[in-house]
């Protein structure tokens, strides 16, 4: 048995108004109640330390230059990492990463229980747009805001086992996850700010939306016998809803550990990272049984190729 006992550390809503003291603030204290749980390894969501900032416009793009850290541990996360060192505990979030060439990325990262950055995941699908659109209920302007990722998925060995990291939209994709599954992947972290509305189409239910957020976890970790820990900021932001669902998917697909509601929130689950062996050593087994000769399409094109027309 190789256990982690794993935090996923949901967040309340962040209002734009609040500091990174005031949030750093909230993650110290979901840490805290991880380490009465004898957690050894705490999740938290995408864009952990600020409002989810993509649904504000501004023209000038280097306004919203505020939301960015650059440097990691900076002066406001700092307190979280020493607290997360003091307690021996690892830990992964995301944050808005301005690089010093200048370059904006929706990065998370991976932090061994010294302290220590060991990983660095940027988000590779970012979705929504780029220009204002006033035929959206609200914007999502990750397109605006960010470049898309430049590491690819890796995988890192950490806590004794193999771990990747996606963010949020990037969960809906199958080859996310098949690409850290062909790595030997043993758990997936991510976290995800999803509206509660779809901006273009009004109707789509609240239940529907968590609907695919449970089917893309479950499949993905499923299909590739891997863990896979989701972690939302939900709640009200300014008036914008952002769903909960918070999970933690077993190697078989099921959902074993869950949040409720949307307020700051913590649960614990002791994953064994060797439940993951029956799955790839038999129906995932992927030396055995993967026909690569038949997957061209999947790198060789993007868009939809229809057939010629009779
Ligand atoms: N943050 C993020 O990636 N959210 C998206 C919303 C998609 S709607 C433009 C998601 O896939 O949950």
């Amino acid at each position: 048995m190789r256990v982690i006992r794993t935090a996923a550390a949901q967040l309340g809503a962040i209002q734009r108004a609040d500091s990174r003291q005031a949030v750093v603030a909230r993650m110290i204290r979901l840490m805290d109640e991880a380490a009465s749980q004898d957690a050894d390894f705490i999740v938290y969501p995408e864009l952990a330390l600020t409002t989810f900032f993509p649904r504000w416009h501004h023209e000038n793009r280097a306004e919203a230059d505020h939301w960015f850290e650059r440097e990691m541990p900076g002066e406001a996360t700092r307190p979280l990492f020493e607290r997360a060192k003091a307690l021996n505990m690892a830990m992964s979030f995301g944050f808005a990463e301005l690089t010093p060439e200048g370059r904006h990325f929706n990065t998370s990262i991976l932090v061994d229980r010294a302290g220590a950055i060991v990983g660095t995941y940027r988000k590779v699908h970012l979705p929504g747009h780029v220009e204002f659109d006033p035929e959206r209920t609200h914007q999502h302007l990750e397109k605006r805001y960010f470049e898309p990722g430049d590491l690819g998925f890796p995988v890192w060995r950490f806590l004794g086992g193999i771990f990747g990291m996606c963010i949020c939209n990037d969960r809906r994709w199958p080859e996310t996850y098949r690409v850290m599954g062909l790595q030997g992947v043993e758990m997936v972290v991510l976290g995800f700010n999803t509206p509660s509305v779809n901006s273009q189409k009004g109707e789509e239910k609240l239940g529907k939306r968590l609907f695919h957020h449970r089917l893309s976890v479950q499949s993905g970790a499923y299909q590739n016998a891997t863990w896979v820990v989701a972690v939302a900021k939900a709640g009200d932001e300014d008036g914008h809803h952002l769903m909960g669902g918070t999970c933690i998917v077993d190697p078989d697909g099921e959902i074993v550990a869950e949040i409720e509601g949307e307020a700051d929130a913590v649960v614990v689950h002791p994953c064994d990272l060797d439940a993951t062996r029956f799955g790839k050593e038999t129906i995932f087994d992927f030396k055995r049984h993967r026909r690569v000769e038949h997957y061209g399409r999947i790198t060789a094109q993007v868009g939809t190729e229809l057939p010629l027309a009779e």
